[in-house]
């Protein structure tokens, strides 16, 4: 583990292997505010099918450990759609990039119920350790259309509970205080300074 000084401001690095930069900026923003310097990895790693995130994720983990060896995390997300029994959910990869926002829109045509839920788990493991998982669910519904530039993936379609705006037109800091993702970090970096020891 890197330690460094910048300002008299101790910084610690951790590393993060994803493809996806939205995450990426996401998750190094909320890390910075507590003393960390998130390290890029941007590699694909193999996901297995199963019915869940956490089923998905610590194969997952042991991968990335055995090409990396050192402390390291990953973060596997879906949205799941009441109206549509949980779809996308394990497949909301494949399906943003087969159909995207615009195909999901066209499958809720005429759906009123349209109570939806992003899920989160950061997945983190070090050499020798157990794997540990954080999980954060945030809950909203699916707007009639796409709004907003910001974000990634599913956002200008996700308006969260109690909010009138999408994922989309709301910042990163916005964004990562209320997001199934700043939840699941939240618990995580939490957790951090024991699973480093
Ligand atoms: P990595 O596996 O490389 O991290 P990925 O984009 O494939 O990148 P996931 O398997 O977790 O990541 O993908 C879930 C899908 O859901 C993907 O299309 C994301 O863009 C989307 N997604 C995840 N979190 C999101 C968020 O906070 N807002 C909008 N869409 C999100």
């Amino acid at each position: 583990m890197t330690l460094r000084h910048q300002g008299g401001l101790s910084t610690q690095k951790m590393s993060f292997v994803t493809t996806n930069l939205g995450k990426f900026k996401e998750i190094s923003a909320q890390m910075a505010g507590h003393g960390y310097v998130l390290e890029h990895i941007r590699t694909p790693y193999p996901e297995i099918q199963a019915d869940s995130l956490e089923a998905t994720i610590v194969p997952g983990l042991q991968w990335v450990l055995e090409r990396y060896e050192r402390p390291i995390m990953i973060d596997d997300s879906g949205l799941f759609i009441d109206g549509l029994r949980g779809f996308p959910g394990v497949y909301s990869s494949y399906v943003f990039k087969t159909i995207g926002c615009d195909g999901i829109l066209n499958l809720m045509k005429g759906m009123t119920d349209r109570r939806a839920r992003f899920e989160c788990c950061i997945g983190f493991i070090a050499p020798g350790k157990d794997p540990f998982i954080a999980k954060g669910v945030a809950h909203g519904s699916i707007s009639q259309e796409k709004a907003g530039t910001g974000g990634f993936g599913y956002d200008p379609i996700f308006v969260h509970e109690g909010y009138s705006k999408t994922y989309a037109q709301v910042d990163i800091a916005e964004k990562n205080s209320i997001s199934h993702r700043g939840r699941a970090l939240a618990k995580f970096i939490e957790e951090l300074p024991k699973l480093l020891v």
